[in-house]
C-alpha cells in the first residue's frame, strides 16, 4: 500500500488545522498509524490519494448506509442545489422531511431540524431543562452525545479512544449538573433519582449504545428508565443519532418498544450532508421558541440541500427497506470474524445488531464501559493496520461502531474474512 501523498497530506494539514484533523478520532492516534485522506468515494468502497481502494465499514460513522455517493441522493442533491444552497426562510421541503420523521416515530409529533447531532442533543437539553424547571440531567458512563459541554464527562467515542474521558474546559458548575451511572444499570439510575428527587430533568441514553464499542441494551433496561422517568416527572430522551434510521426504519425504540420523551436524530437523516434534529410530543417541543420561550436557532437549520439529501435517503429506505438484509449479511460477517479469530486462539467478543457491530479483543461480554475499557486496544491497532494494508477500512478505534450499507455485497464480505484469516497477530 502506498503511502506518500496521505503522509504529505497530513504534514501539511497539521501545520494550518490542530491535529491536522477536524474531529479527533480521524486523527488515527489510537491505532498507531498516519491517517488517509480521501479521494472519492462509491458504493462500499473509499479511494484515498495515494490511489487505495478500500471497502468501508465506517461509513462516515455511520450516515451512509444507503453506500456512498447514491445516485438517487445525489440526484435530489443536484436538482436542489441548482435552485439555490440557502435561504434562511423556510421551504416546503423542510416541512416533508419532519412529516417523514413524525411518521417513522410514534413518540414524535413535532421536529426541529438543526446542524448536527450535538446541536440536537444540546437543544434537547435545554429543552428538557426548561419544560421541567430542573437542573440536573442523567447520563451513563461511555456514552457520547456529540461534544456538548455538560455531556462532556465520562463520555464515550472520541475521548474514550485517546483516554481523556472527560474534558478540560468544562466549567466544574456545568459537570456538577451532571450525574453519572453505568449503562445497563437502572438501579443506579434509580438510586440517583430518589437521591436528588425533584431535581433531574432528564436522563439521556443511547438506546443501543454506539461509543464505547456497540453495547445492546440488557432486557428490561430500557423499560425500567422509561418507568422511573414517568414516576418522577424526569424527561427520556433517546439519543438516536446513530440507531435512528439505522437499526430499522423507527430506530432502536420501535425495535425495543420504548417512547421516550425526546429523541435525537442525525447522521442517516441527512444522507451524508450536516444535520441533525430533536423531536417529541407536541406539549414538550411547542415550548421551543418561536412559539414558547426556550430558544433554539441556527443560520443553516433545516438546509433545503441537505434536507433534499435526507428526504431521498428515508425514501429509499422506505422503498427497499433493506433492513433485513443488512443484518444477515452483518451477522454472517460477525459469525465468520468470531470463528477465524477463535481458530486463531484470539480472545474476542461481537456485540451485532442490525448492521452495527463492535469487535471486542476481549473474552468477557461487554455490557458497559468498565467491560469495555478492559479490551486490548494494542491488539486492536494491530488488526486495524493489517486490515487497512489489506484494502479494508475499519473505524481508527476500538470504541466505535462499524457499519454496513445497502452496497455491501457477500464478495465483500469475504475479501474481508480473507483479510483476518491472513493476520499474523
Ligand atoms: P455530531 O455532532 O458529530 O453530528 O453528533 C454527535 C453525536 C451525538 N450522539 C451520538 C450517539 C453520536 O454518536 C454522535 C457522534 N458520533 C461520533 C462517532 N461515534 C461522530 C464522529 C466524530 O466525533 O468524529
Amino acid at each position: 500500500m502506498k503511502n506518500s501523498k496521505n503522509m504529505q497530506l497530513f504534514k501539511q494539514a497539521q501545520k494550518v488545522i490542530p491535529g491536522g484533523v477536524n474531529s479527533p478520532v480521524r486523527a488515527f492516534k489510537s491505532v498507531g498509524a498516519s491517517p488517509i485522506f480521501i479521494q472519492k468515494a462509491k458504493g462500499a468502497y473509499l479511494w484515498d490519494e495515494d490511489g487505495n481502494r478500500y471497502i468501508d465499514y465506517c461509513l462516515s460513522w455511520g450516515p451512509l448506509i444507503l453506500g456512498h455517493a447514491d445516485r438517487r441522493v445525489l440526484a435530489e442533491v443536484k436538482k436542489n442545489m441548482a435552485n439555490g444552497t440557502s435561504y434562511g426562510i423556510p421551504t416546503a421541503i423542510e416541512t416533508q422531511l419532519a412529516e417523514m420523521i413524525v411518521a417513522a416515530f410514534d413518540s414524535i409529533d413535532k421536529v426541529r431540524l438543526v446542524s448536527s447531532g450535538t446541536e440536537a442533543v444540546m437543544t434537547a437539553i435545554r429543552l428538557a431543562r426548561g419544560a421541567t424547571g430542573r437542573d440536573k440531567i442523567i447520563k451513563f458512563i461511555g456514552c457520547y452525545h456529540g461534544h456538548v459541554d455538560s455531556l462532556l464527562v465520562s463520555a464515550g467515542s472520541g475521548l474514550m479512544t485517546l483516554g481523556t474521558p472527560s474534558s478540560p474546559g468544562v466549567p466544574k458548575d456545568f459537570a456538577q449538573n451532571t450525574l453519572l451511572a453505568p449503562y445497563n444499570d437502572a438501579d443506579a439510575v434509580e438510586r440517583l433519582l430518589a437521591k436528588y428527587a425533584g431535581q433531574v430533568a432528564a436522563v439521556i441514553v443511547e438506546p443501543v449504545a454506539g461509543n464505547m464499542g456497540t453495547v445492546l441494551p440488557e432486557p428490561g433496561f430500557l423499560k425500567k428508565l422509561r418507568n422511573l422517568c414517568t414516576k418522577n416527572k424526569t424527561l427520556l430522551i433517546f439519543d438516536e443519532v446513530i440507531s435512528g434510521f439505522r437499526l430499522c426504519y423507527g430506530g432502536a425504540q420501535t425495535v425495543y418498544k420504548v417512547k421516550p420523551d425526546l429523541t435525537t436524530l442525525g447522521k442517516i437523516i441527512g444522507g451524508g450532508f450536516p444535520i441533525g434534529a430533536v423531536g417529541g410530543k407536541a406539549a414538550i417541543m411547542d415550548k421551543l421558541s418561536p412559539q414558547g420561550s426556550i430558544y433554539q436557532a441556527g443560520t443553516l437549520s433545516g438546509n433545503p440541500v441537505c434536507v433534499a439529501a435526507g428526504i431521498a435517503t428515508l425514501k429509499q429506505l422506505r422503498a427497499l427497506n433493506p433492513y433485513k438484509k443488512l443484518g444477515s449479511l452483518t451477522e454472517r460477517l460477525c459469525g465468520g470474524i468470531c470463528q477465524t479469530l477463535a481458530a486463531k486462539g484470539i480472545p474476542n467478543t461481537i456485540n451485532q445488531i442490525g448492521s452495527m457491530f463492535t469487535l471486542f479483543f476481549n473474552d468477557a461480554a461487554v455490557t458497559d464501559y468498565d467491560t469495555a475499557a478492559k479490551s486490548d486496544t494494542k491488539r486492536y491497532a494491530r488488526y486495524f493496520q493489517h486490515m487497512l494494508e489489506s484494502e479494508i477500512y475499519l473505524p481508527p478505534s476500538q470504541f466505535e461502531a462499524n457499519f454496513l450499507s445497502a452496497a455491501h455485497t457477500e464478495k465483500h464480505l469475504d475479501q474481508t474474512l480473507k483479510a483476518i484469516d491472513k493476520w499474523k497477530l
